[in-house]
């Protein structure tokens, strides 16, 4: 694995909107929180819209900016390429990446399919570079914490997981055909955008799965075109109706290769629930529950705290002692969303200076995809599914 032997290394990203602007706020504000071996340069910039991808290049701080992401890729002042476009496009420009010797730090989910995910895991390891993929919610301090108390045996074996990740943003049946709906570009609906986190963050605490068995549901069957998008919306158009080809929602039942068992549902159809990531575990010894909406907090429950004061109580993780606890803030002066994006890309960068492949990476998005699959197609036939039969 060759990562870089130079002080800095300098980014291409291609695509500028919700997810370019977390990338680029990471890549600028690292450095200030960080004590990094190698320092990320917002070099060049790629969109299709000349003039978008101009201001965006200028409002984000970029270098540079390109119209075609084939010419980022040749550029020699280019180490690494960063995708943040709609998921139709990551296997096509990651393996173009790899095959030009550029790291590469992608956009989950990591494919549309296990083909493309597999040719793209090949791609990075065939040409010896650094890649990652944005799982983002794994560097939430309480996350790692969670992490840490499972691996340090404070709840014991774990029995379950119950993961739900719960958003409302389409539910207004005149919501348009945004690309996070079209299956041509995003490739599955809910399942991908959103248990996609929860599986991983479910491989990440628990471990590997062994089968699934899942069905998918579509509430809102037909829906208008995009007359204009903006963010994750955009306006609907009058004339122009579409058929909705990915789910809404997605419920799953998971048996683990430890034994363990879980559940996961997510939906954009949980009115009330903006973004609400989360989950709970419960082991022998004790519980874990998180949600992204309460970032900073972890509850726990010890079987082994006196009977008369047990329960759960919150762990506001902000302490020295915590993870990145001594990185940002002193105790309860809390960190937000964009931070799990500084995390990531602290370790990206300490791979890179290692030369050694960070977690999550591209096998990560890969056996991830594989459970996306293995979901489909128990949806679809109606029988559990083995993760490894599609790896
Ligand atoms: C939209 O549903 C979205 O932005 C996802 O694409 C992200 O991965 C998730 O973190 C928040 O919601």
């Amino acid at each position: 694995m060759v990562g870089i032997n130079q002080k800095e290394v300098r980014i291409g990203m291609v695509g500028y909107k919700f997810m370019g602007k977390a990338h680029s706020n990471a890549y600028q504000n690292a450095p200030f929180f960080f004590d990094l071996p190698v320092k990320p340069i917002k070099q060049a910039i790629c969109g299709r819209n000349e003039e978008g991808v101009k201001s965006a290049a200028e409002k984000m701080g970029w270098n540079s900016w390109e119209t075609d992401w084939r010419k980022l890729i040749e550029r020699e002042d280019i180490d690494l390429i960063d995708i943040v476009t709609p998921n139709n496009r990551h296997a096509e420009i990651a393996i173009a990446a790899a095959e030009a010797g550029k790291h590469v730090y992608c956009e989950k989910p990591l494919a549309m399919t296990i083909e493309e995910s597999r040719r793209m895991l090949e791609a990075v390891e065939k040409n010896n570079v650094i890649h990652m993929v944005n799982f983002n919610y794994r560097f939430a301090p309480a996350v790692q914490l969670a992490k840490k108390m499972i691996t340090d045996g404070k709840i014991g074996k774990v029995n379950h997981i119950r993961a739900l990740y719960l958003q409302d943003w389409i539910m207004d049946p005149d919501f348009p055909l945004v690309w996070r709906l079209e299956k041509s570009v995003c490739g599955s609906g809910a399942l991908g955008d959103l248990a996609a986190h929860s599986l991983d963050l479910a491989r990440f605490l628990v471990g590997e799965i062994e089968e699934v068995s899942a069905r998918l549901k579509t509430f809102v069957t037909d829906r208008p075109a995009v007359a204009e998008s903006s963010g994750l919306s955009g306006k609907a158009s009058l004339t122009d109706k579409r058929k909705v080809e990915v789910d809404d929602a997605v419920v799953v039942i998971a048996s683990f290769e430890n034994g363990a068992f879980g559940t996961f549902e997510a939906t954009r159809f949980a009115g009330g629930n903006r973004n609400s990531n989360q989950f709970e575990i419960n082991g022998e010894k004790g519980s874990i529950k998180w949600n992204a909406e309460q970032l900073n907090e972890l509850q726990v429950y010890f079987t082994e705290d006196d009977p008369s004061f047990q329960g759960y109580k919150t762990i506001n993780v902000t302490e020295e002692v915590h993870p990145y606890g001594e990185v940002y803030w002193p105790s309860a002066h809390i960190i937000g969303y964009e931070h799990t994006f500084h995390n990531l890309v602290a370790e990206l960068m300490q791979g890179l200076a290692d030369s050694t492949v960070p977690s999550p990476n591209f096998k990560d998005g890969h056996i991830n995809q594989a459970t996306l699959n293995a979901i489909e197609a128990s949806s679809k036939t109606n029988q559990w599914q083995s993760i490894k039969a599609f790896i």
